[in-house]
């Protein structure tokens, strides 16, 4: 890869953000009815002292620089169109060290906004991408932009993971930069994070929570299975757990949009844009009226999936026209949405469901231009061994003529430099077993992805929530609910009902034991102040709503409830 496309990647992995985080501290739990220990609620505090002068009275943190402490007045920041109350913004790094393999200096780099007047509460902001910016701390409350931890009180952290942006991938060919941005500078800011709340109010955080999108979603899985005792309630979207396998899966469908393009040079031209319309529309066409109403939202995805295939879209007879797939289209792309398989047809990332997003410009930046520029950098420099050497990686080339199989070797190899793998460094331990840790300690877990998300399966997800059920005799939802977004790309927008709050009903799970009932998403259409989301029908009402039901359910329409509208959510119910 040149020079000029690693900064590349590096804009664009800024670019890509992520969402929230939370955190609190004693275990102050006592028996309930069903046997899980109750979280007892934060209580209020105020910021002892003026903000300048904390800079000073953190001097005393062990491994850490604090660079500056400033007020920020009540709102200079916004959410949704309100105005984020005043409070004190410390900028800091840890560990700052040069690199013996790059020469490079090193540190975690970090914020964190501390409210005048504070809820008792820390959230641990988990970022995007692959990290390498310090994203405004203001925790996302869930996708849609409709309000923020910060807003709401907590006292919030966001970090880079350990390096710069300005490296891009490049970062990887340092060993310690890549277990940091795997997990450990999670291990490492927690503790700081908590005594830095303890200085600037007097008191450590009563209750403690983590989130974040994409790969905050990751880091937020690898946080609640590798330190289950520092966090009582997670918020997890689009959760990349298995983020090197689901690149490999995105390289493995750029080579199959590669060997149908018309056009060599561009793989979008395997599966064109009119071609993407045509195969959502034929989509809409079996499976809309699934769960009961043609609405252009497939609730029910899952039966969607059984009943839907290539079968179901015009083969062409002639040249392709966008009215039809040819036989070799077809042939090529099913495995992209049927899983991702090595050579010898094992199975090494989910399926990706059929869904509405495949026209969407979501689905177009993840498919034909990540897997070339992003995917293909992470796996040759971040997280391979041997790692290749920056100055001459080709990441295109690697995308498009590298051997799946060695990709896959390469994530699981170790050697006397790189000493934990890949496989092991990004992804969380124990993954599928019962997270007894977290349950029994009354910690909550909610996690929501979109049907439509072209990067991370929700596919995926399922499979670890199935698997949890299964481990937790049958049923997690005491602890840890999953919520499908219908139409919904990577971590937001789409043809999609994507905005809602779910860090308030997170804290009434965790902390006054009432469990998340009937949620309700939002449409982003016009005049949305969270933001419009472009790719809202016309036909729809500017706030359509729907409820947001826990997996397995799926929101059904019930002409008998309500009032009928299919506008609005009181005409269906989760079933
Ligand atoms: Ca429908």
């Amino acid at each position: 890869m040149t020079k000029q496309n690693i900064m590349k990647v590096a804009a664009i992995a800024a670019l890509s953000s992520a969402l929230l985080a939370c955190n609190s501290s004693d275990n102050d739990a006592e028996p309930t009815d069903n046997a899980l220990p109750q979280l007892s609620p934060a209580t209020a505090a105020e910021l002892s002292g003026n903000c300048n002068d904390l800079a000073a009275s953190l001097s005393v943190l062990a491994n850490t620089t604090i660079t500056s402490s400033s007020e920020v007045a009540t709102g200079e920041l916004m959410v949704a169109g309100n105005d984020v109350p005043a409070h004190c913004l410390v900028t800091g790094n840890m560990f700052e060290r040069v690199s013996d393999i790059d020469g490079n200096v090193y540190a975690i780099g970090f914020e964190m906004r501390l409210p005048l007047n504070w809820n008792g509460r820390f959230f641990h902001q988990a970022n995007g991408g692959i990290d390498g910016t310090v994203v405004t701390a203001v925790g996302a409350a869930g996708p849609g932009n409709l309000s923020n931890a910060l807003y709401q009180g907590f006292a919030v952290l966001s970090s880079d993971a350990g390096h710069s942006g300005a490296l891009g991938p490049a970062f990887g060919v340092d060993p310690i930069a890549r277990l940091d941005y795997g997990y450990t500078a999670v291990e490492k800011l927690t503790p700081m994070a908590k005594e830095l709340i303890s200085i600037a109010y007097g008191k450590g955080p009563d209750r403690s929570y983590f989130g974040g999108c994409s790969n905050g979603g990751r880091h937020t899985f690898n946080t609640f299975a590798r330190m289950p005792d520092e966090y009582d309630g997670y918020l997890a979207g689009a959760p990349g757990f298995r983020l090197p396998y689901a690149a490999i899966a995105n390289i493995f469908g750029a080579q199959r949009y590669h060997s149908v393009a018309t056009n060599p040079m561009d793989i979008a031209s395997g599966f064109t844009a009119p071609e993407r319309q045509m195969v959502a529309a034929a989509t809409l066409s079996v499976c809309d009226d699934l769960d009961g109403v043609q609405d252009g939202l497939i609730n029910d995805f899952e039966v969607c999936q059984a009943t839907f295939s290539f079968d179901d879209v015009p083969t062409c007879t002639a040249e392709r026209d966008g009215t039809c797939l040819s036989e070799a289209q077809k042939t090529a792309l099913a495995p992209i949405f049927s899983g991702a398989v090595t050579s010898t047809g094992e199975p090494f990332y989910a399926p990706f469901p059929f869904d509405t997003g495949v026209a969407s410009a979501d689905y177009a930046f993840w498919d034909f231009f990540a897997p070339v520029v992003l995917d293909s950098g992470g796996v040759g420099l971040i997280w391979g061994v041997p790692v290749a050497d920056p100055a001459t990686f080709n990441g295109q080339d690697l995308a498009l003529n590298g051997s799946i199989d060695d990709m896959l070797t390469s994530i699981e190899s170790t050697n006397d430099i790189y000493t934990e793998a890949a496989s092991s460094f990004m992804i969380p331990p124990n993954n599928g077993e019962e997270l007894s840790a977290v349950r029994e300690r009354g910690a909550k877990i909610m996690v929501y992805h979109g049907v439509s998300d072209p990067i991370f399966s929700a596919m995926d997800t399922i499979n670890w929530y199935n698997n949890l059920s299964e481990n937790n005799n049958g049923d997690a939802t005491d602890f840890a609910r999953l919520y499908l977004m219908p139409g919904m790309g990577h971590c937001s927008g789409g043809t999609a009902v994507d905005q809602v709050d779910l860090l308030t009903p997170l804290v009434e799970w965790v902390e006054n034991g009432i469990a998340p009932e009937d949620l309700v998403a939002t449409a982003r259409g016009a005049g949305n102040p969270g933001g419009e989301n472009p790719e809202v029908p016309a036909a729809w009402s500017a706030d359509r709503s729907r409820p947001l039901c826990p997996y397995p359910t799926v929101a059904r329409y019930d002409a008998n409830a309500g009032s009928g509208d299919v506008e609005s959510a009181d005409s269906f119910s989760c079933q």
